[in-house]
């Protein structure tokens, strides 16, 4: 039997930190469709996220992207934040638009585009001094196109370089998170294609070196949540950048694509131990929007994640660990299968009555008028987007 208080005890506590730019415009390659209404400057990317946050309770959080997010008093920012009961999380680093990072950037072979690049990763620090941030995300996209472009090997010992750099640089309750990604932009090698190039880096510098898994960065029908248990076990489990896929990165909202593999990820974290917020996972979203409303679909990412979280808390740990023991397969499967089967809507709903909510976020969020309201009140400006 499932302890229904402590599932939602658990439930309570999760929390689940929301992308700055998943409320600007965004788009692929081939066009980036306007919407109305969508935040100028990172104030308001914060005022959107508040709203998450106002209907579901759980995501107090911002992540900034510089410099898409770049403000001239970023302790400003942090008090803006504060006033929506929110606060600045993640600072992800951007070391990929510019034209000095064609060929890489802390792998760059040319040594004054590493110094760039690593300057901008320690302004990043800086930053994050300001704004109270506990975490820097690293994603790099540096790699190669063709073989014998560059020297594979050298390009390690400069990303390793430069990450030691970045290390030295983290305050005591700082840490960083090193994304890995299979393939794109490079389609050759990546500099950090695969969790076990994340970890060798980060095993090489000590407990503030973290790997963060992004849903959407793997060879399609990879065991992600293999990946999950892996980390947890070496206690290197930064986070998640959560978003779901059908074919490559496609930062649909998580949970859309393949719900089944989100909860099997969700069983790993709580089996892990990941669920103690003590931990440290940062659960977070990395979304773009493209054709669906942006608040509205964070939302309901939000739900995809506790809906994913609820079914994990729902696997009766007791039955599947006796099941395991007689060698009861098909028992071992039913109790995974009977957990994730189980609809576990009417509980999150009970559980934010209990916390002073409405029971259906999406529908409050509808009512509240709040979209009409920035569609007539955001005239004029340049619409935050990729690049800005
Ligand atoms: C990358 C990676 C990073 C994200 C950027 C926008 O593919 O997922 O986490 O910040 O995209
Ligand atoms: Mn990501």
């Amino acid at each position: 039997m499932t302890d229904v208080q402590a599932v939602k005890d658990a439930l309570r506590l999760q929390r689940i930190e929301l992308p700055s730019w998943a409320f600007g415009n965004s788009g692929t390659r081939f066009k980036v469709f306007a919407q109305r209404g969508v935040p100028r400057n990172p104030y308001e990317k914060i005022a959107d996220a508040a709203q998450v946050h106002a209907f579901t309770g759980v995501a107090p959080s911002v992540a900034l992207h510089i410099p898409w997010d770049r403000v001239d008093d970023f302790a400003h920012l942090a008090k803006h934040a504060d006033s929506f009961g929110m606060r600045i999380g993640a600072i992800n680093s951007n070391v990929f638009q510019d034209d000095d990072y064609m060929l890489g950037s802390v792998t760059n072979p040319d040594p004054r585009v590493r110094r760039k690049a690593t300057d901008h990763l320690l302004e990043c620090v800086d930053i994050m001094d300001a704004t109270g941030s506990r975490d820097l995300k690293l994603w790099f996209s540096d790699g190669t196109n063709y073989p014998g472009q560059d020297d594979t090997l050298e390009r390690q010992e400069r990303l390793a370089v430069a990450l030691a750099e970045v290390y030295a640089r983290l305050g005591d309750h700082q840490r960083f998170l090193l994304e890995y990604k299979l393939f794109e932009p490079a389609f050759y090698t990546m500099d950090v294609p695969d969790w076990g190039t994340a970890l060798v880096h980060c095993l090489a510098l000590g407990p503030k070196a973290t790997v963060v898994v992004d849903t959407g960065h793997h060879a399609p029908g990879t065991n992600i949540e293999f990946i999950v248990a892996m980390l947890l076990r070496a206690g290197k489990l930064g986070g998640f950048d959560f978003n779901s896929r059908f074919y490559a990165d496609d930062d649909l909202m998580v949970g859309s694509a393949d719900p089944f593999q989100l909860f099997r990820i969700m069983w790993e974290v709580r089996r892990g131990g990941g669920l103690d917020p003590a931990l440290g996972v940062a659960f977070m979203l990395d979304q773009c929007h493209n054709i669906e409303p942006k608040i509205a679909a964070q939302i309901r990412s939000v739900m995809n994640v506790q809906e994913a979280t609820a079914k994990a808390l729902s696997v009766d740990s007791e039955e599947l660990a006796a099941a395991q023991r007689n060698a009861d397969v098909l028992g071992a499967n039913g109790v995974m299968m009977d957990a994730y089967n189980t609809d576990v809507r009417p509980l999150l709903a009970e559980l934010r009555v209990e916390m002073g909510l409405d029971p259906d976020p999406i529908a409050a969020y509808k009512r509240s008028g709040y979209l009409d309201g920035i569609v007539a009140e955001r005239v004029g400006g340049a619409p935050a987007g990729w690049g800005a």
